[in-house]
């Protein structure tokens, strides 16, 4: 009997720590300012052909309406990236409310531009595709949506 109790103490101690992390991890994820500060307006990007900036254009976004986003990419040599082709698609975290999916255009050299709209109010996980030279790089970030 007690050589059980020896062998089940160090496993119930794990449990607890585990349980103890995932309880940690839920509280950063819930925890009202750590979105937010995961999230700001502008955030920048390596990628495997060069560096991205992803401006979304009035912040936080609004959820139910249009959200101009502009990306404006460098290519390995620091020039503009003329001729990529770019989408979005947005993610709500943890919740399965429907993707929202769009192409963005190019204004100026290295500069797109498009819009999309959030379902729901929360945080959102932002994906742009961008597809260069035939190679296809993904970059993700987060967008806080409010109503
Ligand atoms: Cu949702």
């Amino acid at each position: 009997m007690s050589v059980q109790k020896t062998k089940l103490a160090p496993v119930r101690m794990l449990l607890l720590s585990v349980g103890a992390g995932i309880a940690a991890i839920l509280l950063a994820l819930s925890w009202p300012g750590s979105a937010e500060e995961a999230a700001p307006p502008v955030t920048e990007h390596e990628f495997g052909h060069g560096r991205l900036v992803w401006t979304i254009d009035a912040y936080p976004a609004k959820a139910l309406r249009d959200n101009a986003f502009t990306v404006t990419v460098t290519g390995p040599d620091g020039k503009p990236l003329h001729g990529a082709k770019l989408a979005v698609n947005l993610d709500m975290l943890g919740m399965i409310c429907g993707d929202v999916d769009f192409a963005m255009t190019e204004v100026a050299p290295g500069t797109y531009a498009g819009s999309g709209v959030p379902l729901m109010a929360g945080t959102w996980k932002a994906t742009a595709t961008l597809e260069s030279g035939g190679q296809t790089y993904t970059v993700s970030r987060l967008l806080k949506a409010v109503r």
